[in-house]
């Protein structure tokens, strides 16, 4: 079921923006009949999937984190996720965003894919319609509901046989690429392959602004005329090397990989797709605008809304300002300032990726010993635990330890990049191959990609800035 009416190829041809008004003139005075329309600096507007956890407006609890047994509690128990809380905005101001250039031409936004993460999946497909659908009259924009959960409700989920044979969760036989397959990956494969022999080169851009389930799966299971189709993939997540992810000093998650580190590392190591460029949108980058210097959040003192502003785009800013306020109210109790962008910095990297500065890493997954299960896991001698499951004190993952708070005993692993591009070592590192833990996938060196580190210049993120106040509404 698709949520909306869809015609899988809604335009047949590309987009070009850079027309000049020389050109415009010369080609509406006295056009010869083979004079092009189309001015020779004139380049083809990105064309967008977008895998979101779109949950602005939601009161809700994390849509995966309580199937995952990334949730412990001190006594190797699971636990479900209690927190309802409102939560996060920027997938929706990102959305919005994308649609509004859409509308005036500057992208072409050819499919929405919302995944579990923010909240729940079918709680976000209804934000998806009202932002799509009821907001921005665009039921000709193609949506499907893509994963309700991680790749793995254990981390390291080899099938085990009657006669003691296992089966992997690796590789394209294994059992990921058998059970992810939904309606939202056909949807990405099926636009991949309709775009196909649109240019010369690869036309389509995925934005990863979600848990990274979908895009893992299409990577190792869509057929490679569909993944050579892949300009890039923008993904909202990863740290460098060594570097802590704090807002305003406080500790905070790489969400996006901490939902699903299972499938963050498929879709690293998909073996046909590791020639398709990833950049990655580190936080050194990404959190700069939510730290008390560099604020710059979403509220109505910030941004201006449409200019000139029309009956529709009042109306729709204003519902965007309305369900924005609990979560900026719930983020300030926490951090002490409203929010800042995230996921938006993809849409931005996409539309203007000379506003960041980025260089060619290796990005790898660094194991944090240890689950609760591990034969290694500390106990006293009477069989308790005397640690915080993957947070002991001697730990590999920056802003572990007993120093920093329980809850990132909840995260077993991390994204990192090494700028060390020569120094090429192992994808997944640290303590692995045993239940609890990611799995090896021995053999497979880490995945080359752009990292996004920072801002090219104080210009640029004026540029970014007013990027974002114009097109958010
Ligand atoms: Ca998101």
């Amino acid at each position: 079921m698709r949520l909306f009416d869809v015609t899988l190829v809604r335009r047949t041809g590309i987009r070009f923006v850079g027309l000049t008004l020389a050109g415009i003139l010369a080609a509406s005075a006295t056009p010869a009949a083979s004079e092009p329309i189309v001015d020779a600096s004139a380049k083809p507007v990105p064309r967008i999937i977008i895998s979101t956890d779109v949950a602005i407006g939601l009161i809700d609890t994390h849509g995966g984190k309580s199937l995952t047994p990334v949730s412990f509690d001190a006594d190797h128990a699971y636990t479900t996720d209690t927190n309802v809380a409102p939560q996060d905005i920027d997938d929706g101001l990102t959305l919005a965003m994308a649609l509004n250039l859409d509308a005036a031409g500057q992208i072409d936004l050819l499919a929405v894919v919302p995944t579990y993460g923010n909240a729940s999946l079918p709680a976000e497909m209804l934000v998806a319609r009202q932002i799509i659908s009821t907001l921005k009259k665009r039921k000709d924009i193609p949506v499907a509901p893509g994963a309700i959960g991680p790749a793995a409700q254990i981390l390291n989920p080899t099938a085990k046989w009657f006669n003691g044979k296992t089966t992997k969760i690796t590789g394209r036989k294994g059992s990921f690429a058998l059970s992810c397959g939904n309606e939202g990956v056909s949807l990405m494969r099926d636009t991949l392959l309709a775009d196909e022999g649109l240019g010369k080169k690869p036309t389509v851009t995925i934005l990863a602004i979600g848990p990274l389930t979908d895009v893992a799966c299409l990577l190792n299971t869509a057929p490679k005329r569909a993944i050579r189709n892949i300009n890039e993939i923008i993904v909202l997540a990863s740290r460098t090397k060594d570097s802590s992810v704090a807002v305003n000093g406080k500790v905070v998650n790489d969400f996006n990989f901490r939902m699903d580190p299972v499938g963050g590392t498929l879709m690293l190591a998909a073996g046909k797709a590791r020639s398709v460029p990833i950049r990655l949108m580190s936080f050194g980058l990404t959190g700069q605008t939510s730290q008390t210097a560099g604020l710059f959040g979403f509220d109505a003192a910030t941004y201006p809304g449409r200019k000139p502003s029309t009956a529709a785009s009042r109306k729709s800013f204003k519902w965007l300002l309305e369900a924005s306020e609990p979560r900026q109210a719930y983020w300030k109790g926490i951090f002490g300032t409203i929010e800042g962008p995230f996921d938006q910095y993809t849409l931005a990297a996409a539309l203007k990726p000379e506003v960041f500065d980025c260089q060619a890493g290796l990005a790898y997954v660094q194991m944090c010993p240890y689950p609760a299960w591990s034969s290694s896991y500390p106990v006293s001698s009477g069989g308790d635990p005397t640690e915080e499951p993957y947070n002991t004190p001697v730990n590999p993952c920056v802003d572990h330890g007993t120093a920093n708070g329980s809850s990132l005993s909840e995260v077993p692993a991390q994204l990192v990049v090494s700028s060390k591009t020569k120094k090429v070592g192992a994808l997944v590192r640290g303590i692995s191959g045993i239940d609890g833990n990611i799995p090896a996938l021995n053999g497979k060196k880490a995945r080359a990609v752009m990292v996004c580190t920072d801002f090219a210049n104080s210009r640029a993120r004026t540029k970014f800035e007013k990027l974002l106040k114009d097109w958010t509404w």
